[in-house]
């Protein structure tokens, strides 16, 4: 049985094709910077945005009516397994990824949610095997139920923690039976909406714990797949405590958990922080901490967590400049955690925006190569730096400089001369490497 009669198996097509249905710059096997293009990108399609959203906002109910939408529960899970394996076979997605909520309904106790979880992660696998699709990642929704009103690892609540314990215990193992890449972390309650009611201590140390639980669990049952947590400032609440890269590094720093996790970096959280994605990437990268991308984009005239396709070619050039400096995302991928605007409530407006997204990445890919092999910012940035190669900067960056000698050089050496940081020439630059690829 089809869910998507109307949309065709989506191929490379090349520049030149004005077939709604074609890929205009991802072909899969195509070698760019040493690697085919699908061992770079690694794409990944999300379960809730995709198969769960139906565009409702605050203001509006759902729109986007799917053929699976009138179905019991479990009966609408079963379809939408059957949706998604046909979307990535159509898309040439190899990877997914989901919440425990996204692909089964949540039952009136724990044993009965876990009860629904078996009847789906059995479908997903016998799926699986048969297609070789696989799991990017998963994850469990510690946000949704009101239980969860308080925090998850950081509510007041002792109970709901042993809850979300046992919810994650759960996760990790629906991940080792599908064989998941990566596990992750997403703090959507784990902050704060004022400080007069909260005790921020306690609420770390006890969102510490929990990591520490998890990692020692996946250890005790095999599971050895990437954990990843995924930082975002706020929504929703007003102050999350994985806030970006930075503060996240550090917090794992702090309870000595950073062997064991990488980060999970997505462009519209970044923007949300106030950040750059490329900054958020940067920041990773350089701490040895990249490990996957949720692909989106934001609206800064909006300045929420609108999730829209990435179509910005400059960001992700710049992104995969990050990535293919970092010698690839390792197991971690690039996850659509995008959604479709609410007018666009079609089907087919499905496989439309994934090509959008899909195209713009392959064309960033492109031109980060380009970057890197014709050295465009690599020899900027060399020569910016010159000073500290030679001379005093050596030595400065030797470590055998100290306040005493330095004085002695700057008193000697007058006037300083400074040189142009060149940033016009520069974007000028990078636009030629954008268009020429
Ligand atoms: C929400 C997050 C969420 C995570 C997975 O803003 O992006 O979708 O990716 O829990
Ligand atoms: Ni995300
Ligand atoms: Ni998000």
């Amino acid at each position: 049985m089809s869910m998507f009669n109307n949309v065709p198996n989506i191929a490379y097509e090349g520049k030149q094709s004005k077939n709604p249905y074609a890929f205009k710059h991802y072909n899969p096997k195509e070698i760019v910077f040493g690697k085919t293009m699908e061992e770079h990108l690694r794409f990944s399609i999300a379960y809730w945005h995709t198969f769960v959203g139906a565009g409702t906002d605050p203001f509006g109910a759902a729109v986007a009516i799917r053929s699976w939408d009138s179905l019991s529960p479990l009966d609408k899970a079963k379809a939408r397994v059957e949706a998604i394996f046909e979307a990535m076979e159509k898309l040439n997605l190899q990877f997914y990824c989901f919440h425990d909520a996204d692909i089964a309904p949540e039952g009136a106790t724990l044993a009965e949610t876990n009860k629904n979880l078996d009847v789906i992660v059995a479908m997903l696998k016998d799926y699986m095997k048969s297609s070789g699709k696989r799991l990017l990642w998963n994850t469990v929704n510690l946000f949704t139920n009101p239980r969860y009103v308080h925090g998850a690892g950081t509510t007041c609540n002792a109970d709901v923690f042993a809850y979300s314990a046992a919810t994650i215990k759960k996760g990790l193992e629906v991940g080792k039976e599908l064989g998941a890449d990566n596990y992750v972390f997403w703090g959507g309650r784990e902050g704060y909406e004022s400080l007069l009611n909260t005790d921020m201590g306690l609420e770390l140390d006890n969102l510490a714990r929990l990591l520490r639980m998890a990692v020692d669990y996946a250890k005790e049952i095999g599971f050895d797949a990437q954990f990843l947590i995924e930082p975002k400032p706020k929504e929703p609440m007003k102050q999350q405590y994985d806030f970006d890269s930075a503060t996240t590094i550090s917090f794992l720093q702090k309870y000595d958990l950073t062997q064991y996790f990488k980060l999970n970096i997505e462009a519209n959280h970044a923007t949300l922080a106030g950040h750059t994605f490329e900054h958020e990437l940067r920041l990773a990268r350089l701490n040895g901490m990249l490990g996957s991308i949720d692909a989106n984009q934001g609206d800064l005239l909006l300045g929420w967590d609108t999730d829209e396709f990435p179509t910005d070619l400059y960001t992700t050039t710049l992104a995969m400049y990050e990535v293919l400096k970092n010698g690839g995302l390792g197991r971690g991928g690039i996850n659509f955690d995008a959604k479709v605007r609410r007018s666009s409530f079609e089907d087919e407006d499905l496989f439309f925006a994934h090509i959008a997204g899909i195209d713009t990445y392959a064309r960033g890919l492109k031109s980060a190569a380009k970057l890197i092999e014709d050295r465009i910012l690599d020899d900027y940035v060399d020569n910016r730096y010159r000073s500290f190669r030679e001379g005093v900067g050596a030595e400065i960056v030797l470590g055998k400089s100290t306040l005493k000698s330095l004085e002695a050089y700057a008193l000697q050496n007058n006037p300083i001369k400074l040189e142009s940081g060149r940033l016009e020439q520069i974007k000028a630059r990078l636009n030629e490497a954008i268009f020429s690829v």
